[in-house]
């Protein structure tokens, strides 16, 4: 097998859009070629998981969304979220940050986030295309009230403010490296590879998960070869396999 083709990134800037997922998967269900990339000024209904909602003021922020085509067996398709997560983190550190990547798709800097990833699919006349959405807070001066504790920026942690044109740019070269790795022989041991050894949460962590009604509370042990999050819970002594959730870390007493 030789090398893979490199992408091809074709970049649609939009001023105002509700969602650029939306508008990712959209174009995707018209046929849109791998390597689409939408990314707007402001989005007037950002999204999370769970229906959350992704604050996404005006110049503020990176809000982009790249279509991806992937053949992969669908049992990995979780690690697309995990490469892009390795993908914002060296975006990150090139500018001179320390993050650290929360499970599954936080990436935080000093505790607070900084980045939120939301992979959704599509199913399309030329077979499942997957929409990886990425939010990066450029700059802290308009976020809400709500999130302004919780939530920090690239200019709020270097007190440079980038160009949206340049972060994608970057951003867009990182998920290329990481989703060919992904793509490759071995690719997915290498990716949960690469993420493991930039996540202070892959192992030996206190954490409770929350998932629906469900809480799991136990010592972090490792990721599974699809990036399920493998944790030791602290009251039968069980592995428990985690697959979805939301992941907070707790003190040690
Ligand atoms: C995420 O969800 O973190 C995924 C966010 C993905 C956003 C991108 S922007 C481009 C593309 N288009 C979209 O519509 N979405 C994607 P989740 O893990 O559910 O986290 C959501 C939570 O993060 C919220 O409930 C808030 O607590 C917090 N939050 C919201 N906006 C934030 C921001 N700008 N910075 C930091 N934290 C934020």
């Amino acid at each position: 097998m030789g090398a893979p083709a490199a992408m091809n990134f074709q970049t649609i800037f939009f001023d105002v859009l509700g969602s650029t997922n939306t508008e990712a998967l959209e174009q995707a269900r018209r046929g849109a070629d791998e390597g689409l990339i939408i990314v707007a000024r402001e989005q007037t209904a950002g999204r999370g998981r769970l229906g959350r909602k992704w604050a996404s003021p005006r110049d503020a922020g990176l809000y982009f969304s790249i279509v991806l085509r992937p053949s992969l067996e669908p049992r990995f398709l979780p690690l697309i979220t995990l490469a892009a997560g390795v993908a914002v983190h060296e975006t990150l550190t090139s500018l001179g940050l320390s993050p650290d990547i929360k499970w599954v798709n936080d990436v935080l800097v000093h505790g607070r986030k900084i980045s939120g990833i939301l992979a959704e699919t599509a199913e399309t006349n030329r077979g499942t295309a997957v929409v990886v959405g990425i939010g990066i807070n450029i700059t802290s001066e308009n976020f809400p009230e709500e999130i302004a504790k919780i939530a920090t920026s690239i200019e709020g942690e270097t007190g440079r403010r980038v160009s949206v044109e340049d972060l994608a740019k970057t951003l867009a070269g990182n998920i290329e490296t990481y989703y060919e790795i992904l793509l490759g022989a071995g690719g997915p041991q290498c990716v949960v590879k690469e993420w493991s050894c930039r996540s202070t949460y892959v192992s030996g962590k206190h954490v409770r998960v929350t998932a629906g009604n469900e809480m799991t509370e136990g010592i972090t042990e490792g990721l599974e070869p699809n990036g399920a999050l493998r944790i030791r819970t602290n009251d039968v002594n069980a592995l428990a396999i985690i697959q979805t959730g939301d992941v907070q870390a707790l003190r040690d007493r």
